[in-house]
């Protein structure tokens, strides 16, 4: 039988791949883990809400019961305050960025941004939900953190992952040395590493997308869907659809299987839905360690300057083959040759 790694034992481990590292990147991810835990074991109690008294009132143990997402956040928070690695939280839960200002804290190197129960909508029925957090090195050598600490351009982070809370609980990360998997065994309480090494297929068959928006989408996004549904033995098409409307969930598919997960502009949002800084970036960072892309449609998601803590992004990430093919259609290039083609094709 082959010996389980942990996600400890691997941390420390690649603590190696970094030279000069003090362990302070190896206790923060360590803390995140330990927290995710937390969150998962309530998690998955979700369904006994209603059993034992529902969100806002008091259980039959006498405790308050809160919103999942309201305790996530707080999970994550408390880990990183007791920690001591981190001086500045920014979370989707929270308008402002939250400075932690103890004593072991207030000069620490590290800044974490998180979505700390992302896919809400999923929590009441039972469908995969993740948590996304983002890693980067404060900037300012003393003082109050920035802003500016916090706004930095993806390709600056140290460290991203996500967890996925589905049929069975995964963590996944990187350090920008690949990207490794670690699956929750409830029988040790340990996230063990299941997936080394992790690579996105270069081609896939998958697109992830709400297609119910469709009349609202530019049209090189529609061309690129009605690309995907065409007929065409070469390239297996027509492609699956597959939209969970978790984006750690449907993109942790994709990941696994090959794809690609789309969420553009629309009139309802004219700028995109997701986060930049703590949905976007961390997810464009794994997936380009994965050996995909991550656009969103006209910029690399890793060069984008964030203006806002809260700001959107439009998003376009997967297999590179996919999402190459995508931005001929975002450019208009393949429009061309398919009216060339259909023009031949014609009786
Ligand atoms: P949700 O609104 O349920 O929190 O982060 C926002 C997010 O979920 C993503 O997880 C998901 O991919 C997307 O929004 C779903 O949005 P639509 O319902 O508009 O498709």
């Amino acid at each position: 039988m082959t010996a389980v790694k942990t996600l400890g034992q691997f941390i420390i481990e690649k603590q190696a791949d970094f030279p000069y590292a003090k362990g302070e990147l190896s206790r923060l991810l360590r803390d995140i883990g330990i927290a995710a835990k937390i969150v998962n074991r309530e998690v998955n109690k979700a369904g006994l809400v209603d059993i034992l008294g529902d969100a806002g009132t008091t259980n039959v143990q006498g405790e308050g019961q809160k919103k999942l997402d309201v305790y996530a956040n707080e999970q994550f928070i408390s880990a990183l305050r007791s920690g001591g690695e981190c001086c500045v939280v920014a979370s989707e839960e929270n308008d402002e960025c939250i400075y932690i200002e103890s004593e072991i804290s207030k000069n620490a190197k590290y800044i974490v941004a998180i979505d700390p129960l992302d896919g809400s909508s999923n929590i009441d029925v039972n469908v995969a939900i993740g948590t996304i957090f983002s890693i980067y090195r404060r900037r300012s050598l003393e003082g109050k953190p920035l802003i500016g600490d916090v706004l930095q351009k993806g390709r600056e982070q140290v460290a991203a992952g996500y967890v996925i809370y589905g049929s069975s609980t995964m963590l996944v990360y990187t350090t920008g040395k690949g990207v490794n998997g670690f699956t929750l065994d409830p029988s040790i309480g340990e996230f063990c590493l299941s997936h080394p090494k992790m690579r996105i297929p270069k081609e896939g068959k998958i697109y992830s997308i709400n297609e119910g928006n469709y009349v609202h989408f530019p049209q090189g996004v529609k061309d690129y869907i009605k690309y995907c549904q065409e007929e065409d033995d070469d390239s297996g098409r027509p492609y699956t659809s597959r939209y969970i409307g978790s984006m750690v969930a449907d993109i942790h598919r994709n990941l696994i299987k090959g794809g690609i997960f789309l969420y553009p502009v629309s009139s309802a949002y004219p700028k995109g839905k997701l986060r930049l800084v703590y949905e976007c970036n961390p997810m464009a960072f794994i997936l380009e360690q994965a050996g995909g892309i991550a656009t969103d449609g006209s910029n690399r998601i890793l060069d984008l300057v964030p203006d806002h803590l809260h700001q959107r992004s439009a998003i376009f990430l997967g297999s590179e083959n996919m999402v190459n093919k995508l931005m001929e259609f975002l450019s208009g290039n393949n429009l061309v040759t398919r009216k060339v083609e259909n023009v031949i094709s014609a009786p």
